[in-house]
């Protein structure tokens, strides 16, 4: 059994992760940077450790010094949260080589999904939709002509390294396709230092729904719903919620089913999202995550399942907590990202919270380091709290929101709070009428 897990991570994720380690009677150890000394979640761990300066590289980012951090205090697992480490398949390995436990899935699954090409190839082999595409990345500029006129304009290349959209280009037509091709190609390399690009038909106005998933050491996997993430900004999410408004009871079975089958299909353990695009009434494989994710609040407001504590539980060897047979979902429930950011030109925010009330009454749920007089660092994501809510149906989680959202205060630095509360008197959103396309075309 884990008794005493270190944090690779900060803000409220680290905060929510002591929060299920207190719960369940485990230790817990906070790394931080020199930019974080004041950060709650080094005041609520039972030890803590400075692990290097401001710059995530040689802090959060940085393996030595975080295993150095687990030996010197101790630690018998890491929890690396999401961002920083937490799909880094090498620091898996070298948790598990050094006698640790990593609280998340193994190296092997990391990798495997890293690779959005060969998670898509390996979709397709566990018999999971994808779309017309590509078989694996694309070895020519002659391949892509072929693919893309087979499969019909547009069409979309991606990195197969990829992640939040970068060595990702659309092409109308075959006339773009050279230039697509090469820039896709000199993003990617730069990005990632991986060149490679596969290709896949275009989707014009696709909702983002995705699956979160479980498995556990004995080979038992559940899926536990959906959450929408249509509404996003440059690949930044910005609110989910669950059930999708667009999911009918027998659409959401199959995606489940399908998400189940591709966990069987890698032995997936631990927490993961299968992402797909949906549109027309049909699901598309894209990709999938292997960690937990910002926006498992929303699944836990309506499943009643704490994830973390479940991953927890799982990288203990215990079995999934989760009943058997058909998964019931309660309510609905609705997460709002607060950025420390301009709301209108999403450029970060930094600084001194002056003033910081946050909401409560039924229903309502703040995930949050931040306090007042507390200094947000420019050196970091800008993601101040999350405003999750839920209620019986979706019309008394939108009241929720409206009424939290207006007794939501923070002063000092700009938020995305004035933002939220403009989306949720959009016609369009409030009938749930969305698309991965609703930001830009959201005036206000
Ligand atoms: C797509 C797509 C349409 N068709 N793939 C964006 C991030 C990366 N993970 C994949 N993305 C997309 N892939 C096909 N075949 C549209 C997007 C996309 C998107 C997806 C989800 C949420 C927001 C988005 C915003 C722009 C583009």
């Amino acid at each position: 059994m884990i008794s005493k897990v270190l944090i690779a991570n900060r803000g409220e994720i680290a905060l929510r992760i002591i929060l299920a380690c207190r719960e369940m009677g485990i230790k817990t150890v906070a790394v931080h940077s020199e930019a974080d000394r004041d950060a709650l979640h080094v005041r609520y761990a039972d030890d803590d450790v400075c692990i290097g300066p401001a710059a995530s590289r040689q802090s959060y980012l940085s393996i030595s010094s975080v295993i150095a951090a687990a030996e010197i205090t101790g630690a018998d697992a890491i929890h690396p949260g999401y961002g920083f480490l937490a799909e880094n398949a090498h620091f898996a390995e070298i948790v598990n080589e050094c006698q640790l436990t990593f609280i998340g899935p193994t190296p092997e699954a990391i990798r495997l999904m890293g690779d959005k090409s060969r998670a898509r190839e390996t979709a397709k082999a566990a018999g999971v939709p994808i779309l017309p595409g590509s078989d694996g990345p694309l070895r020519t500029i002659e391949e892509a002509r072929e693919v893309a006129a087979q499969i019909g304009y547009p069409i979309i290349l991606k990195a197969s390294a990829g992640g939040g959209g970068r060595g990702m280009r659309i092409c109308a037509n075959e006339a773009d396709l050279d230039s697509a091709y090469q820039t896709a190609r000199s993003e990617a390399e730069r990005a990632f230092g991986v060149a490679d690009v596969y290709c896949e038909k275009y989707l014009e106005r696709p909702r983002h729904i995705e699956i979160q998933v479980f498995g556990d050491t004995h080979g038992r996997v559940v899926a536990l719903g959906e959450r929408e993430c249509s509404i996003q900004r440059r690949h930044q999410k910005l609110i989910e919620e669950s059930p999708s408004p667009a999911l009918t009871p027998e659409l959401r079975r199959e995606m489940c089913e399908a998400a189940v089958k591709l966990c069987n299909f890698v032995n997936y353990v631990n927490a993961g999202t299968i992402e797909f695009l949906f549109q027309d009434g049909t699901f598309y494989f894209m990709e999938m995550n292997t960690r937990i994710q910002v926006e498992h609040p929303v699944t836990e407001e309506v499943t009643g399942i704490d994830l973390v504590k479940e991953q927890i539980r799982v990288a203990s060897g215990e079995r999934l907590s989760v009943p058997e047979g058909e998964f019931r979902l309660r309510g609905h429930a609705m997460e709002f990202r607060i950025n420390a950011e301009d709301p209108v030109t999403f450029a970060p925010n930094p600084g001194k919270i002056r003033e910081l009330h946050l909401p409560g009454g039924p229903g309502v749920r703040v995930d949050t380091a931040v306090y007042r007089d507390y200094v947000v660092p420019p050196h970091y994501d800008s993601l101040i709290a999350k405003l999750i809510v839920r209620g019986k149906d979706r019309p008394e989680t939108l009241a929720r929101g409206r009424r939290a959202l207006e007794l939501f205060i923070v002063e000092g630095v700009k938020t995305s709070i004035s933002l939220h509360r403009a989306i949720l008197d959009d016609e369009r959103f409030i009938r749930g009428d969305i698309s991965t396309r609703f930001m830009e075309e959201f005036e206000w």
